[in-house]
């Protein structure tokens, strides 16, 4: 592969913080003295109760797992993200809120503000019995008040977890039981793209299935009616009995902040649990060093608070920062095209991170809703969630930026806390398409299937050789499957699940997963969990679902699918077949295509071969490589004459 186009540091970039020699001296200084590099970092990014002295104790062997970071201090993440910056910059707006009504009025929270929002509402909280500790789900709109939530439950040392609103009540039941949470948070509707989402009415169906769920605070967002019974509560008049004077709880640094699930290779997903402390540190120190953060720009992370980039990149990264965060509760596309670039016009956006599904569809659109904007204020992308095309890359520098902006592609995963692999602004020539470039104290590693490490330009699977603060510290309620899901493929070493070329310059080419999970829009899969919906079908038997390249989506949703004997696989079977898994698991999890199989490809171990049916769902019939194996190879032949195209 010859090696693409490389952009060189230009503009206002080259009076950036950190320069070429600066990264390099800053890499090394992490790698070389990992502890006191990193307790430096703590004292001086974070305002702690008690100091720590000790910094990574960790070990990645099984004898002797465990990792802590910071072990003995002790802060609380709320009173570093509000009260620290009262003082001097009280007045500073902390988040923008850009409505999903373009005509609405946005919102300017300032930090003193926000500061006593967050303790009203941890007020409520305690006054419901929350304490530290406990979990507490929330199923959010993009309003304030999600903000406001999770630094709550950050404050009194509640731990939370938030579920995406797109989820069903089904997958919204599972993650409540999963992590015993007692509570949830919702609001009465959410808006997005001028659609309205029944929340409130979501939790009533998953209260069904959630027996343990005693109470529901309900925000009034929309003024919709809704149906109030036993177990809820309207926060309005919840917060009008209480004060706005609330301590914040002296937390220890390895003290659980936060639980979010997300899809792994097996069906059921997994409560990443994330610490106080070294989380914190990593969402600060990433998003300062990254985006080269100073004090009055604005800062946009378009994602959603569901996701993991929504919590490092909307809430705790640029709030511990003293940073001004917006906040958007609608979408890019609509009421057209148009909306993010008026976003940025109207807010003076200086940063803009998002992914690249949003703008391949944006881009589908064409030129002109782009040009028809000013983007003056624009200085810096960011792309996340999957590898950036480099066509999609050069239109977003080109169009989007006119050419003066740097892009930050930002590798990283829900459980590594924070941006791992990105170009930093400045720092890092870019190359379209390539995360670029480790961040100070990250230790990547190529292997290839064997485990053997791969030196130089190669290409294998990604690991991480040593942890870094922002680590996920377990999967909740669930001691081993931690160790056993991420160290065990590659002894000793932390495995992303990714494939990752490196080339002659020491840059990372991530190029997607190479185990079964899949990326949708920038949102993780697993392709078990969609055939478990499946098969929970009455007419189904057995289902096999797999990627397919999507040119908005990254990958599409490509589901094979047995029938119970008797039963015929028409249109009308297949439509509610696809209506079934957007029950089960949302939206987004709905198939692009769904083929009817007499038979699925499998071993004579009864394996399903997903190798063969990846390349018939990408059309790539010709190569369907060594089928000999297979029990019955005439399988095969059926599935390639029937492909869904
Ligand atoms: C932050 C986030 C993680 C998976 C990850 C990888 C893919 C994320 C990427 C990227 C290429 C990038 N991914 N960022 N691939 N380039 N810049 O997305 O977390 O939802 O846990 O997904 O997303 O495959 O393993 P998460």
């Amino acid at each position: 592969m010859t090696d693409p186009e490389i952009y060189p540091i230009s503009g206002d970039w080259t009076n950036a913080s950190l320069d070429a020699k600066g990264y390099a001296e800053l890499y090394e200084a992490a790698a070389s003295n990992p502890g006191g590099f990193w307790l430096d970092q703590a004292a001086k990014r974070l305002e702690w109760i008690k100091q720590p002295t000790i910094a990574g104790d960790w070990s990645f062997a099984q004898a002797d797992f465990h990792i802590k970071w910071f072990a003995d201090g002790q802060l609380n993440v709320a009173a570093n993200c509000l009260d620290r910056h009262l003082a001097k910059n009280g007045d500073t707006v902390a988040i923008i809120w850009e409505p999903d009504e373009p005509g609405e009025d946005a919102r300017h929270i300032t930090y003193r503000e926000l500061h006593a929002e967050v303790c009203r509402f941890a007020n409520v909280l305690k006054a419901q019995g929350v304490g530290r500790g406990d979990r507490v789900t929330l199923y959010m709109p993009m309003i304030p008040e999600a903000a406001y939530a999770a630094l709550a439950c950050a404050r009194i040392g509640a731990i939370h977890s938030v579920v995406f609103g797109g989820f069903s009540a089904d997958a919204l039941a599972g993650r409540i039981e999963d992590c015993g949470s007692r509570i949830v948070i919702t609001a009465d509707e959410g808006r997005r793209g001028g659609k309205r989402i029944k929340l409130k009415a979501c939790v009533d169906e998953a209260a069904t299935r959630a027996p343990g769920l005693e109470r529901v605070i309900v925000v009034k967002a929309t003024g919709a009616d809704v149906a109030m019974g036993e177990r809820d509560v309207w926060y309005h008049e919840a917060v009008a009995t209480v004060g706005s004077d609330c301590p914040a709880e002296t937390m220890a640094a390895e003290d659980p902040l936060f639980i979010l699930y997300t899809s792994g290779s097996t069906g059921k997903p997994k409560g990443v649990l994330h610490t106080s402390a070294g989380f914190l540190l990593w969402a600060d120190f990433t998003f300062k060093v990254a985006f080269d953060y100073k004090p009055g720009q604005i800062f946009w992370c378009a994602a959603d608070i569901g996701w993991v980039t929504g919590h490092t990149y909307i809430l705790y990264g640029p709030l511990s920062n003293g940073a001004t965060t917006l906040m958007f509760e609608g979408l890019p596309t609509w009421p057209d095209a148009s909306r993010i670039w008026q976003v940025v016009d109207r807010h003076k956006v200086h940063t803009l991170f998002t992914a690249p599904t949003a703008l391949r569809a944006l881009m589908k659109e064409g030129d002109d809703y782009v040009h028809r904007t000013d983007r003056s204020s624009l200085k810096l992308l960011g792309s996340v969630g999957e590898p950036i095309n480099p066509e999609a890359w050069r239109w977003y520098h080109d169009i989007v930026g006119d050419g003066r902006a740097p892009i930050v592609d930002a590798w990283w995963q829900t459980e590594t806390g924070g941006i791992m692999i990105a170009p930093i602004p400045g720092a890092v020539p870019m190359k379209p398409g390539s995360a670029s470039k480790p961040m100070p104290g990250v230790a990547p590693q190529l292997v290839d299937d064997k485990g053997s490490v791969l030196v130089g330009a190669s290409q294998g699977n990604l690991c991480i050789t040593q942890s870094w603060p922002g680590q996920m510290r377990g999967v909740w309620g669930d001691a081993d499957r931690f160790f056993q899901t991420y160290f065990t493929t590659y002894e000793g070493k932390y495995f992303t699940g990714d494939g990752c070329r490196r080339d002659a310059d020491g840059y990372y080419w991530i190029t997607g997963r190479v185990d079964d999970v899949i990326n949708v829009s920038g949102h993780r899969m697993g392709t078990a969990e969609v055939e478990s919906a499946l098969v929970l079908h009455e007419a189904v038997a057995e289902a096999a679902v797999v990627g397919m390249p999507h040119d908005v989506k990254g990958q599409g949703i490509y589901a094979y699918v047995t029938l119970n004997a008797g039963r015929d696989g028409d249109d009308e079977l297949r439509k509610s077949l696809v209506a079934w898994v957007r029950q089960e698991i949302g939206p987004i999890a709905t198939p692009d295509k769904l083929q009817f199989a007499p038979a699925l490809p499998k071993t004579r171990s009864g394996k399903i071969m997903r190798r063969i049916l990846r390349k018939i769902a990408e059309g790539d019939t010709s190569s369907l490589g060594d089928t000999s194996t297979l029990a019955d190879p005439a399988v095969v032949d059926d599935l390639v004459a029937n492909r869904v195209s």
